[in-house]
Parts: C-alpha cells; structure tokens; sequence
C-alpha cells in the first residue's frame, strides 16, 4: 500500500514536472543535454524565444539600408581604401529628404554605412584621418551620421550602423590586438554619441586573399561594448542576433526556421559545428528535425533578407534604368516578411546625396502597394489567439462577398516557433477546396493563391513541435502586377559576328543568352575578334545564372588589340568586388575609349581560388 502511495506521488510530481516544464521558455539559446532523445530536443527547440531586442527587431519587418560612402563618387562596390578623401563630396546632401523618402515607403528603420571596406568614414572620428573631415564637403566640418540621427529623430525613425570589419585602409588591419582596439574605438564613438542604436551591421565579406592580412577579431569583447552601451540593439550577420539569409537576391527560404541549429557568425566554435552538421549560411534547411537530432544546441537566430533596390549596392548613375521595377519588389517583399524573415531593402543615395527620384518613387509605390492589398482582412475574427494540436482545425468565417488572394499566418513567437506543416482550404458553393499549404510559419507568413470568392477559410495544422500558438490569420486580395523591368543590354555593340579566337565552344559567351555559359577548365582567357574596330570604353562581365557559380571570375585583367598580336591592358579596376554574393552582371567602365578589333578577358582568380572558368555573357560597352 505505501508503495502505490509512495509511485501515485512520484507520479504526480513527473506530471507537474512535465508540466511546469512546458511552460518554460529557453531565451536566444538551448544546449542539449548530452543524453537527450530527439523528443526532448525537439522539445526544447520548440521553447526556443526571442529576447526583447529581437523580438522589437522582427516587428519592425521593413528596414531600409543606405549604402553611401567613397564608393558613391569613385563608382567602385569595394575601394581599395586608396582613394583620396578629396573625392568624396556630395552637392546637396540632405538626410531628411532620405528619412522622409524612408518614412513615405513604411521603413521603420535606417541602417547608414557609417564605414564600408574601404574604411572611409562618414563621421567626425578621432580613429582615423580617412574621413569626412579630410573632404571638402562642408569643408571637413559634416558628419552624415550625425545628420541622417537627427533626422531619424526628427521623423521617428529608428537607426542604424553598418560598420565594416574588413577595412583595407587601417594600417593596424591584420594587426589583431591593435586593429581590434581601433575598431572598438570606432564603434565606442558610433554608440556613444549618437543616441540611440537599434541595430549594429558587421559584414562578413574579407577578400584580402591568401597572401592578404588576416585578422582575428576579438567578438567576445566587441559584442559585450555593444551590449554596454546600446542594450536595445540587435547585431546583425557577424553579431549573434540576426542571421543573414545566404544571398544578396532577396529570397527568403520557403521552410524558414529562427530556432536554428547554426551557430551565430561571431561564435569562435561556428566553423566546427557547421562542419559537424554539414551546414552553410547558403543551406536550404538550417532547423529540421534531422538536424536538431544531429545537434547538441539550437539558437534563436532569425533571418534578414538584405537586396539592393539597385544591381549595385552603392548608387552608380547608369544603373538609373535598373531600379527593381515594383513586380519585383512586391516579390521579395513576399520571400522575405511573408516568409518569416526581416527585409533590409538597400537604397543607395546618390552623389548629389539624396536619393534618386526614380528609387523615391518605387519604394512609394511599393508602400502603397502593400498599405492597399492588406488594409482589410477579409477573414473575421482572425487574430483570435487559436491554441492548435497536431491535425486540428480551425474555420474562419470570410467577409461577405469578398475576392481573395493571399493568405497570412503568424505565429505567437514569444512561445516559440513550432509548426511545421500546415493546409488551407477555402469553403464555396456547398464544398471545400485545396487554396495552399505550407510548411513553417514563425512571425509571418504570406501565401499566394488563385482568386476566389470563399465563404469560409480552414486551416489545418498538419505538423508541429508542440501546441500550435497561432496569433493571427487573414485573406487579402492583392492587385496582379506585370513585371515591366526593362531587360538588361549587356553589349552595347552587336556581337552576333564576333568570334571566339582558337575556342569555338566559347561562342556562348557572347550569344546574347546569359542562360547559357561558356565552362573552362583552368583560369582560361577568353579572346575574341569583334570583326571590326570598335571604340571600346568598357565591358560587361555577367556570371552564369545558376546557383553554381563555379568559374565565376573574382579578380581579372582586361585587354584590347588592334590585331591579335599586340596587347594593351585596359585601365580597369581588375576585381568584380563581391560578385560572389552579388552575382548580376557587371559593368566596368575605363573612363577613357580604346580602339580595337579584339579585346581579352584574363581570369586571375575565381571567387573560392578554384582552376575553371565561366562567362556568362560578356559585351562591350561604347560610351
Ligand atoms: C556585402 C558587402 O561586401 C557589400 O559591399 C554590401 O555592403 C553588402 C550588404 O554586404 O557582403
């Protein structure tokens, strides 16, 4: 009898254990216990929460980026930190117009490149002379951080600093304890005197190349000043707050977890654990069940999508005719927020230093796009809190009459992500019809489907990690749009009468399809005999449109001949700077024309130092 007393008891105190445990929650961070079943630590990772700064960051859902620095005046997307501070001097820089352009688009944030690789800074800094203060502008006196804070102050916007690790100008660069300090100064200066941050951008990008400097920077100690002097601000990419999604494309995954088993970029011990799980940043799957099987922590580490509105990210006047047209980016909003991610849209300002009107009036109508198609739900009651089970359903009822076309999903996430699989089917004429389905959900998730006029809407939860908090459903009708995104010329003169010289194979590379790529095996030059003299003032150099980008050309030298024989070697800036995460086709320009009947690209070097070669197109450009 005292034995069945004595189990009842432990059993009750196992049920209350279990159920205590349930509710609670495992901020940011989970290690498993080195004895965990699958269940426990799928468990666990469902519990997985953001922290308050996370959680503020996610809601914000539409940030904006401004690329602005040396690289506006010089035309380059990576200075060499050469480049002389004379050059840089904006004619009519205004931050207000940029902030108010911001506000107009339904930005909640502005994120400045306070320094980008070439170390220039665009703040009065005591680290350093490479700076505003050695420019003419406003003779040396300006500081645009300062200008773009007050303005954000002034229309209620939050703010933002992108402050590059890889600086190719700071004599300390590769000096690690030295370099480290000074980038901790820099960043000192950043958070100390300009209110407040809400979010601190360090790029992952070095290519100083195998013989280059190599720097260890100390993220313990600069992780821990940023969380000193700015407790409210995430940091983003080699921060350990907010993952970057794994490409510069604007695509967002469809199965998208924030509780994820990758490690954060400043994490000394991430190199070995995503060997260990066989991860990339690039992976289509960063959270399965697989994994968290295979891994012995998960983090709350949720995706930002960061896209240039531009093909480049620094303003550059003739891409004026390449801003994404509004089919576009209504489409990356919907691979991004609608897939559970936060979108950094880039929108460079110009050398005048205010944004361009064509960039001011897209992000408008991007804005009133998206303010017009989710103005109303048409589904009732749909932010009623629905605890949902595995195989559940729940029937909303659709506002009378109404058209519909896009379906959204949010997850409370303050109790963690958790569904996994899940359906929608609309209700009309007496029956029940498949509208979409899908897989995660987390903050927000938008679907698109067919138009159709239901009576009711059911979502089934298929599969999650534990009770479903869904916090909000709808149906919205979203205008169809034509993507009227004029096509990119990438040769200036024709080139269906070129010749490849002694590779006939080669001719893809000019055939006016970038579908297709010419692939050589080893750092192969490609010559070619455009038949005629032409007055040759630059290239196009585009890499293949395939996820592979093996053979894509990083560093290069460029030629022109009058007949085959004897070589000139064309004054180019000789590296498609960060081409391997941007891979649109680039345009180099020489600034001066040389007339010539064959021209030679030269590989150098590939993006990851392999021995092929690939061309996707390449062209001429004549003015
Ligand atoms: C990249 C950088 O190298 C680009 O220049 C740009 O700043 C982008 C946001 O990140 O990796």
């Amino acid at each position: 009898m005292k034995k069945t007393i004595f189990s009842l008891a432990l059993g009750l105190l196992m049920v209350s254990c279990a159920s205590q445990s349930k509710e609670e929650y495992y901020e940011k961070h989970v290690e498993f216990p080195a004895d965990a079943t699958i269940e426990q630590k799928v468990d666990m990772v469902s519990r997985l929460v953001p922290t308050a700064q996370q959680l503020e960051w996610q809601q914000m859902e539409f940030t904006a980026f401004l690329h602005f620095g040396m690289n506006t005046f010089t035309g380059n997307e990576w200075g060499h930190g050469t480049d002389s501070p004379e050059l840089f001097n904006p004619t009519e820089l205004d931050c207000e117009q940029w902030v108010k352009a911001l506000k107009d688009g339904g930005f909640k944030m502005a994120l400045i490149t306070a320094k980008h690789h070439d170390g220039f800074c665009l703040w009065q800094t005591a680290t350093t002379e490479y700076s505003v203060k050695n420019s003419p502008w406003k003779d040396g006196k300006g500081d645009v951080v300062r200008e773009l804070r007050d303005a954000c102050e002034k229309y209620g916007m939050k703010f933002g600093v992108y402050l590059s690790p890889w600086d190719r100008n700071a004599p300390s660069y590769g000096d690690s304890p030295a370099y480290n300090k000074f980038f901790i100064d820099q960043l000192t200066e950043l958070l100390s005197n300009y209110g407040e941050v809400h979010e601190v951008w360090f790029d992952g990008a070095c290519a100083e190349g195998p013989n280059g400097k190599k720097q260890e920077y100390d993220w313990t100690a600069i992780l821990a000043k940023i969380r000193e002097l700015q407790p409210k601000a995430v940091t983003a990419i080699m921060g350990d707050d907010v993952r970057w999604v794994g490409n510069e494309g604007g695509l967002g995954r469809e199965t998208e977890w924030s509780a994820t088993v990758i490690p954060p970029g400043s994490y000394t011990h991430k190199k070995a654990a995503k060997e260990a799980l066989g991860l990339e940043e690039m992976s289509k799957d960063l959270g399965s069940r697989a994994l968290v099987a295979q891994a012995q922590e998960a983090y709350w580490y949720p995706s930002e999508v960061d896209v240039s509105i531009r093909p480049g990210w620094f303003y550059h006047a003739e891409q004026d005719g390449q801003v994404r047209s509004l089919a576009n980016l209504v489409n990356i909003y919907y691979r991004s927020v609608g897939c559970n991610s936060v979108l950094l849209l880039n929108i460079p300002p110009d050398r005048r230093g205010l944004i361009h009107e064509i960039d001011v009036q897209r992000i408008k109508e991007l804005s009133d796009y998206i303010n017009k198609t989710f103005a109303e739900n048409y589904v009732e009651n749909g932010n009623e809190a629905w605890s949902a089970q595995v195989g559940e359903s729940k029937e909303y009822t659709v506002k009378a009459g109404a058209m519909v076309n896009t379906f959204l999903i949010q997850e409370d996430i303050t109790k963690g992500q958790r569904v996994e699989d899940f359906l929608v089917e609309v209700y009309s004429n007496g029956a029940w019809q498949y509208a979409t389905e899908g897989t995660t959900i987390g903050y927000k998730r938008l679907l698109r489907f067919s138009d159709c006029q239901p009576e009711k809407v059911r979502v089934t939860i298929r599969g999650s990690r534990a009770v479903a908090n869904i916090s909000n459903v709808g149906l919205y009708y979203a205008e169809p749009l034509q993507d009227k995104g004029a096509r990119v010329r990438l040769s200036d003169v024709k080139t269906s009468e070129w010749k490849a010289v002694g590779m006939e194979e080669a001719s893809v590379a000019f055939d006016g399809n970038p579908a297709t790529a010419w692939k050589a095996e080893g750092l192969t030059a490609l010559v070619v005999d455009m038949g005629k003299e032409e007055a040759v003032a630059g290239f196009c150099y585009a890499p293949v449109a395939s996820e592979d980008l093996t053979g894509t050309i990083y560093k290069y030298n460029f030629y022109v001949s009058a007949d085959g024989q004897t070589w000139e070697k064309c004054n180019a800036n000789g590296e498609f700077s960060n081409i391997m995460h941007n891979p649109v086709p680039y345009f180099v320009r020489f600034g001066r024309t040389y007339n010539a009947r064959y021209f030679k690209l030269e590989p150098v070097s590939e993006i990851n130092a392999a021995q092929k070669t690939t061309i996707g197109e390449i062209g001429i450009l004549v003015k």
